[in-house]
């Protein structure tokens, strides 16, 4: 061996061992995917989805790539906030984004232009050592997947015991929505509207399983799936044949527009969840926490996202995406400051992190990761029953 070879080596850091490992939203977390807001598009139109920002230049049935200056400032926040990460020891990996401009097809349909890889927690679901990539249920979204199979399969090769798992690609033929269900349900009063909410009677028919990975919060052996605008009955049916050791629940809130979980009902640390207190959770989920000793916390109110919401499909309640460093360590919005204040006052030390602007990129810092790894092992947080849970 050469004197040089000799020094590099000697140089090189220790290549850590690949884990796929996560089965909570609060472990202390080793290894994580961050996305990136290149190429995002303004979806075409398709029966699930329906884009009306006629202030922002894209009025209802036009579409298009995000303004570029949005994109670029999105991309610096995403990677500082990935440098942020990495100065933690966290390890990260990002997704390879697509030509999401593109028009694409199946046998089924065709659809004008994808989407983007800025949400990775929409598509990616890991269960301890299993990463399952979401049904999805918009047309723009059935390829996603795509932008993330490069770390996938890096993981599958690093890591021997790792399960890599996708659930049935759905059809996604007219049959799969209700027709004119927008146009419907946009002259419907709060009430009737909460109603169908609760009766999961959405833009979503029950033809064939379909989910968001981001509609699953995960506790451990319990897995709440949120039935919402992107995740019917069978997909929670799918879900809890797919996870045969959890206990996995069907759970709505009083929210007229849900869409992902994790907004609304957020795990903070073993017998603590930040709730969103407009998006009331049901009695019996209440109920199935307090039987178990946790505290149900609701959170403080937003604050202001004037023009940064600009293009967003997302509400100021991003300020609760929050991503947990470890069970007393929180990755808060920067602005959010009265949000900052109220978890101090419950234990917590806060990482601020500047992120307003992915908010139009579909989401914020939950949104805008997946766990590959966190410390811990599979628990059981709620051993006593309640109800149907
Ligand atoms: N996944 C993002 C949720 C956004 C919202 O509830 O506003």
């Amino acid at each position: 061996m050469s004197t040089l070879e000799r020094v590099s080596t000697a140089e090189q850091a220790p290549v850590e061992a690949t884990r796929v490992n996560s089965w909570n939203g609060w472990d202390p977390l080793r290894h994580v995917i961050v996305g990136r807001a290149t190429g995002t598009v303004v979806q075409a139109p398709e029966p699930a989805v329906r884009r009306d920002f006629p202030e922002d230049g894209f009025p209802l049935g036009t579409w298009g790539p995000m303004p570029e200056e949005m994109t670029a400032e999105a991309n610096e926040q995403l990677d500082s906030f990935a440098r942020l990460l990495s100065s933690r020891g966290i390890r990260v990996d990002r997704p390879t984004p697509l030509d999401f401009t593109q028009r694409v097809s199946t046998p089924d349909w065709e659809q004008e232009s994808m989407f983007g890889c800025m949400p990775p927690r929409d598509v990616l679901l890991t269960v301890g050592n299993e990463i399952l990539e979401a049904t999805m249920s918009y047309r723009s979204r059935w390829f996603e997947y795509l932008a993330y199979r490069p770390v996938l399969q890096s993981l599958f090769e690093s890591d021997p015991d790792m399960r890599w798992e996708a659930a049935p690609k759905p059809r996604l033929t007219d049959e799969s929505y209700v027709p004119g269900f927008w146009d419907t349900y946009n002259t419907l009063g709060l009430g009737e509207q909460l109603d169908k909410v609760a009766a999961n009677d959405l833009v979503l028919t029950e033809k064939e399983p379909l989910f968001d990975a981001a509609d699953v919060a995960r506790f451990g052996k319990d897995l709440f799936v949120q039935l919402s605008l992107v995740t019917n009955r069978q997909g929670y049916e799918w879900l809890r044949r797919h996870f045969p050791e959890h206990r996995v629940h069907a759970i709505t809130f009083t929210n007229t527009h849900p869409l992902h979980i994790d907004a609304t009902w957020v795990p903070l640390r073993p017998g603590l969840v930040l709730h969103n207190g407009e998006r009331l959770a049901t009695p019996e989920l209440v109920k199935y926490f307090e039987v178990n000793d946790w505290e149900v916390v609701e959170a403080v109110q937003p604050a202001s996202w004037k023009h940064q919401m600009r293009l967003s499909f997302c509400t100021p309640w991003l300020s609760v995406n929050l991503l947990n460093l470890d069970p007393n360590t929180l990755c808060v919005e920067a602005e959010e400051v009265r949000l900052a204040d109220q978890l101090v006052g419950l234990g917590f030390d806060v990482v601020p992190v500047p992120f307003r602007a992915v908010a139009p990129f579909g989401g914020g810092l939950h949104c805008a990761t997946v766990d590959i790894e966190r410390d811990g092992v599979l628990e059981d947080y709620f051993p006593r029953r309640a109800g149907r849970f």
